[in-house]
């Protein structure tokens, strides 16, 4: 319903998010629909803003980012935005410009960063006034991780049942300040990935033979990391996120021909992630569609965790962050003093 007045412009800011219980096989491929729910992280430090600005002159939307028109991804931003055209009964097309602070379609979260930013920023432009639950299930037809990226914190991603995707959103399981885990991220290869996740994930599904196997195991690791986040227990959340990302990656080679998103340092990052823990420090990897090895650990361990994972050879960069909030439009009217 259209409860806001139509600003006609908006910018938005949205953290890329890590899943440790993974999202892996569409049970629609149109609306998005995952297979599998899942549940991650929301980090502070990777981030996207975007700006969208409606334009009556405009023949087609424009999608820029980082300053490149046509960008990889403009077809899916502009069927985003016809939805959200049709939503606020609008016929008027976007300028949107997007800025990623870190690199694209290198298996660390834009895509997820980035269509919640801009499912935000058009909220507001087109003065929809949208719930999160909606922007969630918005967010998740341009990309399906992005539904998680509209929450801040621990964040749940659900399977969902209905045929029209309505349930298939995300809600926040607990806050970043409930528990201020820290990420250290081990940087390989800042390229594109060579198969991106929507094929990858299409290509498992088809022609795996353990993809039933996969989706009938997840509710399971679903619950016990839930109960780890409420419990803020360490060890379990550490114990099924690996299971559950080495499971992923295991499904994905199994695809034919198999999917190699590991390269050889990504395999040195994962044996010194476990030799870390094994001496005693609170720490435990995941692993996306990209050769880059994601340490979660507790704040005081960060330190170590990234002298020790600057030094595997082939490690060209390390990343930092911590947790972080919900995606929000970043001009909103100051608020008046308490
Ligand atoms: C995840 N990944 O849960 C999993 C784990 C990568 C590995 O979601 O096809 O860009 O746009 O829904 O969200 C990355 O895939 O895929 C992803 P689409 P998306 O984070």
């Amino acid at each position: 319903m259209n409860t806001q007045s139509n600003p006609g412009r908006a910018h938005a800011v949205a953290f890329a998010n890590f899943a440790l219980i993974k999202y892996w096989g569409k049970r629609d491929a149109e609306l998005n629909l995952p297979d599998v729910g899942s549940i991650s992280i929301t980090l502070d430090a990777l981030w996207t803003r975007t700006r969208v600005e409606l334009d009556a002159a405009l023949e087609h939307d424009i999608f820029e980012l980082d300053g490149q028109a046509g960008a990889p991804g403009s077809a899916r931003v502009a069927a985003l935005l016809d939805r959200m055209r049709e939503i606020g009964g609008s016929r008027i097309r976007a300028h949107v410009r997007s800025h990623n602070n870190f690199p694209t379609g290198a298996g660390l979260a834009s895509s997820a960063s980035g269509f919640a930013a801009l499912v935000t920023a058009a909220d507001r432009a087109y003065g929809l006034g949208l719930t999160p639950a909606r922007r969630s299930a918005l967010a998740r037809i341009g990309s399906g991780s992005a539904a998680r990226s509209i929450f801040g914190g621990y964040v749940e991603m659900h399977r969902g049942r209905l045929p029209d995707g309505s349930d298939s959103v995300a809600e926040p399981l607990a806050a970043a300040d409930d528990w201020p885990l820290e990420v250290v991220i081990a940087v390989s290869d800042r390229g594109r990935k060579s198969v991106g996740s929507t094929e990858g994930m299409q290509r498992t599904a088809q022609t795996s033979p353990f993809y039933a196997a996969w989706v009938s195991n997840q509710p399971g690791d679903l619950a016990t990391a839930r109960a780890a986040i409420a419990a803020r227990d360490f060890d379990a959340l550490a114990d099924v996120s690996e299971a559950s990302a080495l499971a992923m990656h295991g499904l994905a080679m199994s695809a034919r021909p198999g999917l190699l998103y590991f390269n050889a340092t990504t395999m040195g990052c994962l044996h010194r992630v476990r030799q870390l823990r094994a001496s005693g420090l609170p720490v435990f990897f995941t692993v996306d569609a990209g050769p880059q090895v994601k340490a979660i650990c507790a704040p005081d361990a960060a330190e170590a965790v990234a002298a020790a994972l600057g030094e595997v050879p082939g490690v060209t960069e390390i990343l930092r962050a911590g947790l972080g909030g919900g995606a929000a439009c970043l001009d909103e009217p100051a608020r008046a003093p308490a």
